[in-house]
């Protein structure tokens, strides 16, 4: 066996060889150095490099001579008793054989020249690395003083309230224990740049606390270290590096020294120490959980180190101090979100309570911006856009808005860098460096945006500045490098911060969402209340409703059975109303409808109902009323018409008939009764020659005429197929036509068509319905079968209308399968049309009808959609395929907002349910437009075809182009 050959060998690597010959040099170079490769040591103590297996040694500092009377060639390749002595590797040995025992608790031992040393180990890469430090230093304090030291700075740290309170406090007892001139708390900041946060120094120092620090100050390969090996000293910052020696022939690669508390560190981090002024360092990782939090960073003025002992001690204060802020943080957090959280309720609450959303941001009790912690805010809902606070100026606003528009999704926009993200918006960086900005509708329209102004910089370098710009380092063995001063770093982080905000915290971002989310809920909140006002109102006038009259009728006759006294209701028809319509148009017919409730609810008290339940008829509903005051009632109607309207510009006499029914206390009356006796006295006063009113008598009742002529010649109607089955044209919003809605109409002689208002409740209540929908259903999917054999190309399909009382009658689902089969159909091609209120009862039998529609393939659609309906959350469970859109709804569009809205969020609805929806009543181009934009599927109404008989479908179809071609 031949021994290696003893070459005394540099391990260390020239400080700049990891920068490439020529390379440009920036901060990030730094990041590169391999500070744990240095193969260099601080020169207070020996490091030997030693083989576990055997206790050779491998590698040594070359210093080892300045401590012992031996020099470093004569120890490589020697076991390492030669450096220590028997005795004391015969305690290493038996610490290496304890798996439990640390290192870093020293080992004291007294080296052959006489010295006391410190022995601490550790094992990295297989080896083991014997570190040797001068147990000499006066200061030392014994362990016990140290124990009481570390057992009430800890008792301290426990009882501190608040994060910054406990910084102090840590400072303060890292000072009192280890003697260190100046101890800082150094906080990393979600950017990684750092801010002390908590200082403690002698009296006579410039103080540090509050300034900011670069990212850079810290290279990353530093951080990364600084979490394996959590205390570093450095003893005194003008110190010689000293190389580690290896004998020839092997371990010539340098050895990782990141867990040696000899470690020579960076040449770049001295230089900018000695230009800071500081002459020595302990320096203490912070954690949370796995990552930096920051440091504790202690300066001494002159050179000076700490033992073993006491670096075991700061140690375990460093991990306490950890573990308390940790809690204290994520209280503080809880304390912050639970605060945001309040604020948040509260605008919610404004939001709801008030009458518009956007405006109650601008409520002063409670500020939105404190949501966000924001200088300045934009809300655009429902429209209406409020601004509060620093904001972008509109031109700037406008262009952010298009390019957060420009994205097919839209998605919460949370950005501290407005400038470098959007350079079009660089010049306004004062008043907006970084926004949070929530989407509230699909396409950006409604949208909440919170500011936040470009972040002060009053922070201004701590050291000397002008020592700290040189290029070349300082100090010997530092090579023909490069070096970057502080002074550099510093500038480059302020070209960084600028043009960003302060970052947005989580709980901010949350909060934001939070309130982003609740928007919508209020807006269908309040468009389901408007749509309830309008199940029970009429739209022109505001006033109340057929049906909402009825129920007051009903409360009123049921406290009129208890407590007795009467109740009277007029039913009041304008005389020549249609007259009117005629000569001056529909919108001046619709002014004298205005006009005329106007007048009438000013003639009545507040306590009445005055309600219009069809085109010139109102009806007021008045309780505790004798018959005679009711005829002076009608007298004051009367009379409050008496003044002409003023129509267009013409002044118009419009005069009323009214008729007037009154139960007494002991006669019962059904509302719809009492309603009927009121039409019936009217009818009677129309007939006497108008402008007159009517107490309905007993005598009446069998002249209420209209009614019995429709119910007495419908039946042989229907037989003798006097009905007729029209048809409107269904388009989809492209105006692809679909198919077609059958619609009966009664063409009575000398009345002309009755509507279907008007015959279908007498069908209802004659028991004729079921004969009339079987006879709509064969003329209908008759025509339809012709239709669609014409033209195969467009797949037409056929609606017929269904009332309540139908889903309950199992014959009809005999029948649709019986004319389907007939006519050789398939199922989905039929859809039925159920009023929304009809389905509104929650009634077993319907449902379980409505289900076997579904599954024998037939489709169901929900006629009048929007006036009807109490529960959302009643659709989900029906088995519907389509939602028709009341007319009430399109008629608004595009102008009224609020209309606009209902559309929109049915639709959306619509579409989450899977669920297709049906404009009515589209009149105009500028409607179809927009329930277009709005996501219609498809439309029907005048604009696109009246209904019309067969034959003229017939004709109708040959103009058609094929869907293929259609437009
Ligand atoms: C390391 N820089 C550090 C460390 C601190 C700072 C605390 C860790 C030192 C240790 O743990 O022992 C920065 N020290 C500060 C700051 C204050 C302070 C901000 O006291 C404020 C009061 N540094 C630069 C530049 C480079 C650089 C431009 O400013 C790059 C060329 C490098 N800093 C650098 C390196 C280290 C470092 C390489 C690692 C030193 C080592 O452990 O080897």
């Amino acid at each position: 066996m031949s021994e290696p050959q003893h070459h005394d060998v540099d391990v260390g690597v020239p400080v700049v060889d990891f920068l490439d010959p020529g390379e440009a040099v920036d901060l990030t170079s730094c990041d590169r150095e391999p500070i744990h490769l240095l193969g260099r040591i601080q020169p207070h103590g020996v490091l030997l490099v030693v083989d576990e297996s055997n206790l050779r040694i491998r590698q040594v500092s070359e210093n080892v001579d300045r401590h012992q009377h031996t020099s470093a060639s004569a120890l490589l390749g020697e076991p390492l008793a030669a450096a220590l002595g028997n005795e004391t590797v015969q305690r290493l040995r038996s610490a290496l054989a304890e798996p439990r025992a640390n290192g870093e608790d020293p080992l004291t031992c007294h080296l052959p020249g006489g010295a006391g040393y410190e022995v601490t180990w550790h094992r990295i890469d297989h080896q083991l690395v014997v570190e040797l430090e001068p147990a000499d230093d006066p200061d030392v304090v014994s362990m016990s003083a140290l124990f009481a030291h570390v057992r009430s700075a800890m008792r301290t740290l426990e009882t501190t309230d608040g994060v910054l309170e406990l910084c102090q406090a840590a400072a303060l007892e890292i000072k009192r224990v280890t003697g260190y001139d100046r101890v800082m708390v150094y906080r990393f900041r979600p950017d990684q740049h750092g801010e002390v946060v908590a200082e403690e120094c002698e009296a006579d120092m410039d103080r540090f606390l509050g300034l900011h620090y670069p990212a850079s100050d810290i290279p990353r390969q530093a951080r990364k270290l600084y979490l394996l090996n959590r205390l570093r000293v450095i003893a005194d910052v003008n110190y010689t590096p000293v190389p580690l020696l290896a004998a020839a022939g092997y371990d010539l690669a340098p050895v990782d020294l990141s867990l040696a508390a000899l470690r020579s560190v960076s040449p770049f981090h001295l230089s900018y120490l000695a230009n800071m002024g500081v002459g020595a360092t302990l320096t203490i990782s912070l954690m949370r959980g796995t990552r930096l939090w920051g440091m504790l960073a202690c300066h001494h003025r002159t050179p000076k180190r700490i033992d073993a002992q006491l670096r075991a001690a700061c140690r375990l204060l460093g991990q306490t101090f950890s573990l308390q802020l940790i809690a204290q943080e994520s209280f503080e957090k809880t304390a912050y979100r639970a605060k945001l959280a309040e604020i948040e309720v509260q605008v919610v609450a404004r939001m709801a309570a008030a009458d518009s959303l956007a405006g109650a941001l601008l409520d002063e009790r409670i500020s939105p911006l404190e949501l966000t912690a924001a200088d300045g805010m934009v809300a655009r809902i429902d429209g209406r856009t409020v601004t509060i606070g620093d904001v972008l100026p509109p031109a700037a606003m406008t262009a952010l808005l298009q390019r957060v528009r420009a994205d097919e999704e839209p998605v919460a926009l949370v950005c501290d860098d407005l400038p470098a993200r959007f350079p079009e918006l660089a010049p306004h960086a004062d008043q907006a460096a970084g926004v949070l900005a929530m989407p509230l509708s699909a396409a950006y329209e409604d949208f909440i945006m919170w500011f936040r102004r470009e972040r002060p910089i009053d922070v201004s370098w701590a050291g000397n500045p002008d020592k700290a710009v040189s290029l070349v380092p300082s100090g010997p063995d530092h090579g023909d490098g490069v070096s970057l001063g502080p002074r550099n770093s510093f500038e480059a982080w302020v070209e960084d911060v600028r043009g960003h905000c302060m970052p947005w915290d989580e709980a901010e971002i949350d909060t934001a969402r939070g309130l982003a989310l609740s928007v919508p809920e209020l807006l269908l909140a309040r468009a389901r209340e408007r749509l309830a006002h309008l199940a029970l109102h009429d739209t022109l006038t505001g006033l109340p409703n057929r049906a909402l009259l009825l129920d007051h009728a009903a409360q009123a006759l049921a406290r009129q059975q208890r407590d007795g006294g009467e109740v009277a209701l007029l039913f009041i028809d304008l005389d020549r109303f249609k007259l009117v319509n005629d000569s001056l148009g529909h919108a001046a017919g619709d002014d004298l409808l205005v006009q005329a409730a106007a007048r009438l609810d000013a003639a009545m008290c507040d306590t009445d109902t005055v309600a219009r339940i069809g085109g010139d008829e109102f009806v007021v509903l008045c309780e505790e009323i004798s018959p005679g005051q009711a005829d002076q009632l009608a007298d004051r109607i009367l009379e409050a018409f008496r003044m002409p309207f003023l129509l267009d510009g013409n002044e118009a006499i419009v005069t009323t008939s009214i008729g007037v029914a009154v139960t007494a206390a002991g006669q019962h009356a059904s509302p719809a009764e009492l309603l009927r006796d009121a039409d019936t006295a009217m009818y009677r006063a129309k007939n006497t020659g108008r402008n007159a009113s009517e107490v309905f008598t007993d005598q009446m009742r069998v002249i209420s005429l209209r009614r019995v002529e429709i119910e007495t010649s419908l039946r042989p109607a229907l037989e003798r197929g006097d009905l007729q089955v029209f048809f409107q044209p269904i388009h989809t919003g492209a105006g692809v036509l679909t198919g077609f809605e059958a619609l009966a109409r009664w063409p009575l002689p000398g009345r002309g068509l009755v509507p279907p208002s008007e015959f279908i409740p007498v069908v209802e209540s004659t028991g004729l319905m079921g004969p009339l929908t079987d006879w709509v259903l064969e003329n209908g999917l008759g025509s339809l079968a012709g239709w669609r054999a014409q033209r195969p190309d467009l797949d037409l399909t056929l609606a017929v209308n269904m009332t309540a009382s139908q889903m309950t009658n199992s014959r009809l689902r005999t029948t649709i399968d019986r004319t389907l089969a007939r006519y050789g159909l398939p199922p989905r091609v039929l859809c039925l049309e159920i009023t929304e209120s009809a389905l509104i009862t929650d009634d077993e039998l319907s449902h379980r009808f409505l289900h076997e529609l579904r599954e024998q393939g037939v489709r169901l659609s929900i006629d009048d959609f929007g006036t009807g309906f109490s529960s959302l959350s009643y659709l989900t469970k029906l088995p519907v395929h389509e939602l028709k859109i009341d007319r009430a709804f399109t008629a608004g569009l595009p102008d009224r907002q609020a209309d606009v809205t209902v559309v929109a969020s049915v639709v959306g609805l619509a579409h989450q349910l899977g669920m297709r929806t049906l404009a009515e009543g589209v009149e105009t181009d500028a409607q179809i437009a927009e329930v277009q934009r709005l996501g219609c599927d498809l439309v029907q109404g005048y604009l696109l075809g009246r209904p019309m008989p067969a034959q003229e479908i017939d004709r109708f179809l040959l103009t058609k182009p094929p869907s293929a071609t259609a437009a």
